[in-house]
């Protein structure tokens, strides 16, 4: 449990850390969204979405140069997905820097939601697929492809939805931003992440035997 004082605390540090004033306005509203969202699928893990929210994007403004310097310092030798893919760099290096800057707020919980929330990976925890939602759907983000998520997420009212259906819902959410981003990724020529594929493969499957699942 990460108490009230040390996420006041860990908020004003970030409220005063180095970074734009638009990746700090992103910041406490991935906060924002993830409480939100955690109201509705991990309330008794309101504590590390919070954390990890406002953890998620410590490093978003480094260079390529010094995100490799940090895997390096860290015993980690860059992939070359790692330097072909340099914006999915942050959320692994946020998550090494979290233990050595953030130790109050350094639960393992908090860091493997960072170091997911730009891919993801298959066997996300739901503090993981929370994170990741909240930072796509953020209401500072106007961007086509997040307002149109957001709108997909919320309209369906999950807050009136039983467990099963709740579930269900958050997969097709996530497939959706998965097939968003990886259709624009393509469409740039970026390379696409083990990560990602493995993430979106696994909630395909998984909606595929729900379906079979109803059928029967
Ligand atoms: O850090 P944020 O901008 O708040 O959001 P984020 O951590 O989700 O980063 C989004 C960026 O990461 C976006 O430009 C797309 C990129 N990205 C996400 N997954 C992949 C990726 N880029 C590549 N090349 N491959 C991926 O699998
Ligand atoms: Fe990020
Ligand atoms: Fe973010």
């Amino acid at each position: 449990m990460i108490d009230e004082k040390i996420l006041c605390d860990l908020r004003k540090e970030i409220e005063n850390a180095e970074m734009s004033e638009k990746r700090r306005r992103h910041t406490l509203a991935v906060e924002d969204m993830a409480v939100r969202l955690g109201e509705l699928y991990a309330p008794e893990s309101l504590d590390v979405l919070r954390a990890a929210a406002l953890l998620h994007d410590i490093t978003k403004e480094y260079t390529a140069e010094e995100h490799i310097a940090i895997l390096i310092g860290h015993g980690i030798l860059p992939r070359d997905i790692d330097i072909f893919a340099p914006k999915t760099l942050h959320a692994q290096t946020a998550a090494l820097l979290i233990p050595e800057k953030y130790a109050e707020s350094a639960t393992p919980e908090v860091i493997s939601a960072v170091r997911w929330h730009t891919t993801g990976h298959a066997g996300m925890t739901v503090c993981e697929k929370l994170i990741y939602l909240a930072d796509y759907i953020d209401e500072t983000r106007k961007f086509p492809d997040c307002v149109k998520l957001r709108e997909m997420f919320w309209s369906a009212e999950p807050q009136k939805m039983n467990e099963k259906e709740k579930e269900a819902h958050l997969r097709r959410v996530l497939i959706e931003s998965y097939k968003m981003t990886v259709t624009a990724l393509l469409d740039e020529g970026c390379p696409i992440s083990p990560d990602t594929v493995d993430a979106l493969n696994e909630l395909i499957i998984e909606e595929r035997k729900n379906e079979n699942g109803r059928k029967d």
